[in-house]
């Protein structure tokens, strides 16, 4: 055993997203990974989109996913720090991963010092200019009324319902997304514009579902995770440095 000196970040899994059988393919490879990186790893940070849906009712949780789960709970017995953000895809996640699997559920952003380095990490969803139908929304699915009032609908329907509606999303219709350019990536403007009130060292994101490292100034750089359908990014950082990675299954 190597000592856990490595900190990972990886997002935009998906799981359980259309398809079904390429979401179980998916999960396998992800478990591989995750039982690569036990190894080295002192801390992960999964930083959203995780599930393609997920929602806890007070007794019921989605079905599916148990190998991954089983190895969260494992890394997170071995004593691995494991941090999960909510994305857009998957905000409703409340006591129950952290009660059965050990983690660690952001709800936004988190600023932390990793070995002297200061780290800002939200999923990505509804930041930077523009996207006011999404940020509206997202205060809407947000509020406990409405997540009440959906915890109301039989399991089958309600979760029936948002599958339906990820079959029509983004990803599912996308083939691979494509830099726009640093003017235009969002992500990037709002980073600059963090980085004018408090600077960071990095800034990682997901959501966009493009792997990219972008410097903004000297000493300050965004790194964007990718997703796990096409790319299979995470990043490292080793104390010294941060690096953007692609998983191949071995
Ligand atoms: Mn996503």
């Amino acid at each position: 055993m190597l000592t856990p000196d490595k900190i990972y970040f990886a997002s935009d899994f998906h799981l359980g997203a259309y398809p079904k059988d390429n979401s179980r393919q998916r999960e396998r490879i992800i478990v591989a990974w995750l039982d690569e990186i036990k190894k080295d790893a002192e801390a992960i940070y999964l930083v959203g989109d995780i599930f393609d849906f997920w929602f806890e009712y007070a007794t019921v949780v989605p079905k599916g996913y148990i190998r991954f789960l089983g190895k969260l709970a494992e890394l997170s017995d071995l004593g691995i720090k494991i941090t999960l953000f909510k994305g857009n895809h998957d905000m409703w996640m409340f006591d129950y991963l952290k009660e059965e699997c050990g983690v660690e559920v952001i709800s936004d952003e988190l600023a932390v010092t990793l070995d002297g380095k200061s780290f800002y990490i939200h999923h990505g969803d509804g930041l930077g200019p523009g996207d006011r139908k999404y940020k509206l929304l997202k205060k809407v699915f947000r509020s406990p009324f409405c997540q009440w009032l959906f915890a109301r609908l039989h399991p089958n329907l309600g979760i029936g319902i948002a599958h339906n509606w990820s079959k029509h999303s983004r990803l599912a219709n996308t083939a691979e997304e494509k830099w726009l350019g640093a003017t235009q990536e969002w992500l990037i403007i709002h980073a600059q514009e963090l980085e004018q009130q408090k600077h960071h060292d990095y800034y990682i994101f997901g959501h966009r579902h493009l792997p990219y490292e972008y410097s903004i100034n000297a000493d300050a750089m965004v790194v964007n995770l990718g997703e796990w359908i096409n790319f299979h990014t995470y990043a490292v950082w080793d104390k010294k440095t941060l690096q953007l990675c692609k998983y191949t299954l071995s």
